[in-house]
């Protein structure tokens, strides 16, 4: 029996819809692992089956994969039939991470890449940290199963592992290198090259523009602050900062008005991204995610009225950073 034979016998017993949910503000591995899922589960005959995601897709790219791949999302709040009899099979999330909303659903499955949150109940998990996207182990049960990949499915996939690797250079497990050539060959690389000439908007553009301006190094590390909601964007401005030579951590944070949401980057063996982020919310928020790429967040009530915020971040990220030198 494969894992998606497993998964698959589970859902059978659903007593309504199943919905597949991935984190908050889908990225183009969040975006194509759910593609994957849904037909995967529709192509063993699960019924009533819908992805449902929170909050808004912000990244250019992210939207016009919904487009060109028409993937049937729909947000949660126009998820009218979704209840507590529902159940949900999480993909690139995980139960108990700030970037998932707990959503009324019953969630009995998680297949997904991202540091392992202990064991949450699920009645069937495939969690692997070391893989550098999910897209790959989506990929993987086509191949296990002998699935033919629709090409917008491939296509889909090669790019998820493509952006969540950095151009295969991030994170990269073999698992990601296979999977990436096996389906390098059913893709429409037309479409790889579209969704890249789509990364930004015009807006995005002007948000980068300030930030870089806000950019201040310390030896390895720099710091960017980025203004505006759109915190989609912090990531990817962080993978930016990270390429200006002699730079090798870069954390990136906004100011909401719910708190703080750091976005960490590192290349650097000693000072890990997730570590980093851990010490900077420590005590305060939650943070997270792999050893090059990580994230976090500080609530508002954490913070310290009589700290200035930026002073914060900073004194804490040096200090760990000293340390991890010391
Ligand atoms: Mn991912």
């Amino acid at each position: 029996m494969t894992k998606l034979d497993t998964l698959v016998e589970i859902l059978r017993d659903a007593p309504d819809e199943v919905f597949i949910q991935p984190h908050n503000v889908p990225d183009p591995d969040a975006i194509a692992s759910s593609l994957g899922m849904y037909y995967l589960l529709a192509q063993r005959g699960i019924q009533k089956l819908a992805i449902v995601y929170d909050q808004e897709i912000e990244k250019a790219n992210s939207l016009r994969m919904l487009e060109m791949f028409k993937v049937p999302m729909i947000q949660a709040k126009d998820a009218l039939t979704l209840g507590t009899e529902d159940w949900a099979v999480l993909v690139d999330a995980q139960k108990g991470n700030a970037n998932i909303t707990d959503l009324p659903t019953d969630e009995v499955a998680s297949i997904d890449h991202h540091e392992y949150k202990g064991n949450q109940g699920y009645r069937f998990e495939d969690i692997r940290p070391g893989v550098g996207s999910c897209s790959a182990i989506i990929a993987e049960y086509f191949f296990e199963n002998n699935i033919a990949v629709p090409q917008g499915i491939a296509t889909a996939l090669l790019y998820g592992i493509f952006m969540d690797t950095d151009n295969l250079t991030r994170g990269v497990s073999d698992l990601d290198v296979n999977m990436f050539y096996r389906l390098y060959s059913m893709s429409n690389i037309d479409m790889i090259v579209e969704l890249k000439g789509n990364d930004i908007t015009v807006n995005d553009l002007e948000l980068y523009a300030e930030a870089f301006k806000t950019v201040e190094i310390y030896d390895e590390l720099a710091f960017l602050k980025l203004r505006g909601v759109n915190d989609s964007l912090l990531g990817a401005a962080g993978d930016i900062v990270v390429s200006v030579s002699g730079v090798n951590i870069v954390i990136a944070y906004v100011q909401r008005e719910d708190g703080i949401k750091l976005s960490v980057r590192s290349t650097c063996a000693k000072a890990k991204a997730n570590d980093l982020v851990r010490h900077i919310t420590g005590g305060c928020g939650v943070g997270g995610g792999h050893d090059n790429m990580a994230g976090g967040f500080i609530p508002l009530s954490e913070l310290h009225p009589n700290r200035v915020t930026d002073t914060f971040i900073k004194h804490r990220a040096i200090s760990f950073y000293e340390s991890c030198n010391g």
